[in-house]
């Protein structure tokens, strides 16, 4: 579908990045879960912690470098802060009440293995611990109060009803329906794309980046938020739920997708553009950032 980077190996970048994101992870959890009841540490635990590509956090922390900065443990600790938010989503999104999920990471979901009522609270923890962690975390980076209230705020603004709640219910409400392409697209930035785009944002904002920066890896994430979403309905159509490793599909629950709006040829061609549209945004900036470059490709080839 588009060009690999070369002499970028996205796959040994991502093996390298994932265990310092896991460790982060464990370094949040340990925090968190002695504060909590019993009942919903084990739920809490197996939703963070239940795999999953880490993207979120490995665009941050890439955008972070970008800037000039060095990755750091701190760095890494900013970074699940979006996973965490993540987390939360997904184990929400596949609650009896929205998508009725058993199956996510090629795992059992949490509400199937620990019960309903602790799945959803254990996820509603999530949403302020992520806005605690972020701001720990810009001060262990030398940021100031102020630059930690802006990331904080960021963070929030993409999970609200602005960004991935208010695309959530737009998708919900769009079951059984068919959008336009105007309407996909604007749930899509919402559901996806706001968290997507907020990672690359928290890191920059981590970093100082100046304005011009700033803008262009904003210009960047929009355009691989959407690409994203293309390329997970194209897999969502075309790849078994055995090796998506999650269930049930999008036509099952009655969703319009970009491949019911396009076609499969029309789909994959979007998302070749683009892609383009965000390697150029980085390269109009002078943002040399050849793991950038390379996650945008991975975004729309990646095979889950
Ligand atoms: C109150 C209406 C309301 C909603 C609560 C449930 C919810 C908030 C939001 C759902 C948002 C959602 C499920 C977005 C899905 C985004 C998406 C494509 C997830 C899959 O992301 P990957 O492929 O997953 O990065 P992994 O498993 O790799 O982490």
């Amino acid at each position: 579908m588009n060009g690999v980077v070369r002499d970028f190996d996205v796959e040994a970048f991502l093996a390298e990045q994932g265990p310092a994101v896991e460790e982060a992870l464990e370094r949040a959890l340990v925090t968190l879960l002695p504060t909590l009841p019993e009942v919903l540490r084990e739920p809490l635990r197996h939703g963070v912690m239940s795999g999953g590509k880490r993207l979120r956090p490995i665009l941050c922390v890439a955008a972070y470098e970008a800037c000039g900065r060095e990755a750091s443990d701190a760095a890494y600790d900013l970074s699940v802060s979006l996973e965490m938010i993540h987390a939360y989503s997904l184990m929400h999104d596949d609650l009896p009440c929205m998508d009725d999920a058993d199956l996510r990471r090629g795992t059992a979901t949490p509400h199937t293995l620990f019960g309903e009522a602790e799945t959803a609270r254990a996820a509603l923890i999530l949403i302020p611990a992520a806005s605690r962690q972020a701001w720990g975390a810009c001060l262990a980076l030398g940021r100031d109060e102020v630059v930690a209230r802006q990331v904080v705020l960021e963070l929030n603004r993409a999970a609200g009803s602005g960004g991935m709640v208010g695309g959530q219910v737009l998708d919900l409400f769009g079951e059984d329906q068919t959008l336009t392409a105007d309407e996909l697209d604007a749930l899509h930035r919402r559901k996806t794309g706001a968290l997507l785009t907020c990672s690359l944002v928290v890191g920059a904002l981590a970093a100082g980046a100046e304005e011009r920066t700033l803008g262009a890896l904003e210009r960047y994430a929009h355009a691989i938020g959407l690409a994203f979403q293309v390329a997970d309905d194209l897999l969502d159509a075309t790849a078994s739920s055995g090796d998506l490793g999650k269930n049930p599909s999008d036509a099952a629950l009655g969703k319009s997708t970009y491949v019911s709006l396009y076609g499969l040829e029309e789909a994959g061609r979007r998302a070749g553009q683009l892609v383009a549209e965000a390697r150029q945004a980085l390269g109009e900036a002078d943002v040399h950032a050849a793991a950038l470059q390379a996650l945008a490709s991975y975004i729309v080839n990646r095979k889950r």
